[in-house]
């Protein structure tokens, strides 16, 4: 099943911990591989002040379980010293790996809902995910995700913008 994460950070060096949590994934036995990867765009933070995020989108195929791929995406974000215990709601974090969707699978768990229930209304996660899959249909709402990106952005023009490239400050 191809999925759609979405990777976000504000603390550290977070391009280096997008760039390691995409190469550990590829290498995961229940992961057949990272099929594609946005640009990194930097956004205004949602949730309480604090500093821009970076945001991107990759599209990973999964062959094991998703409650196995949940899994090693909080591994991951462990690894790159993610720390929920000492965090607050939204707050800051070196690395946030989110389910955005999996296809057309919808499902509502105590661990895992699909699509993520913020998707449809965040130009962070859904203005990266439109470079990868403009066409996938929110099976919630019917709508594309270019329509989606497409309006989160028209509502807030500045809340996302290609981030530079560290070379090109
Ligand atoms: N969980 C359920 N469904 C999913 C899913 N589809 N993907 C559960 C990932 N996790 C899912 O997540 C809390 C619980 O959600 C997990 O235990 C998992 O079982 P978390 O990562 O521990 O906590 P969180 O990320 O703080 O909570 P939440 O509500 O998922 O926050 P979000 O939605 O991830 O938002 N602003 C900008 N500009 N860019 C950002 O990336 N990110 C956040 C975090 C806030 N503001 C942001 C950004
Ligand atoms: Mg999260």
């Amino acid at each position: 099943m191809r999925v759609l994460l979405g990777l976000g950070g504000n603390t550290g060096e977070v391009r280096r911990a997008f760039a390691r949590a995409l190469g550990e994934l590829g290498a995961w036995p229940g992961v057949d591989r990272v099929v594609g990867a946005s640009a990194l765009y930097r956004t205004r933070a949602v949730g309480p002040e604090q500093p821009d995020f970076l945001n991107m989108a990759a599209l990973v195929v999964v062959s094991g379980s998703l409650l196995g791929f949940l899994e090693l995406c909080q591994e991951l974000e462990r690894g790159a010293g993610r720390d929920r215990g000492g965090e607050s709601r939204w707050g800051p974090r070196p690395l946030d790996l989110d389910l955005l969707l999996a296809e057309e699978a919808v499902h509502r768990g105590p661990r895992l809902t699909l699509p993520h229930s913020h998707f449809h209304e965040r130009a962070f996660a859904l203005v990266p995910a439109a470079e990868l899959v403009p066409g996938w249909s929110h099976p919630l709402l019917g709508r594309t995700v270019g329509e989606l990106a497409a309006e989160a952005l028209a509502r807030d023009p500045g809340a996302v913008e290609r981030a530079a490239r560290p070379d090109h400050p």
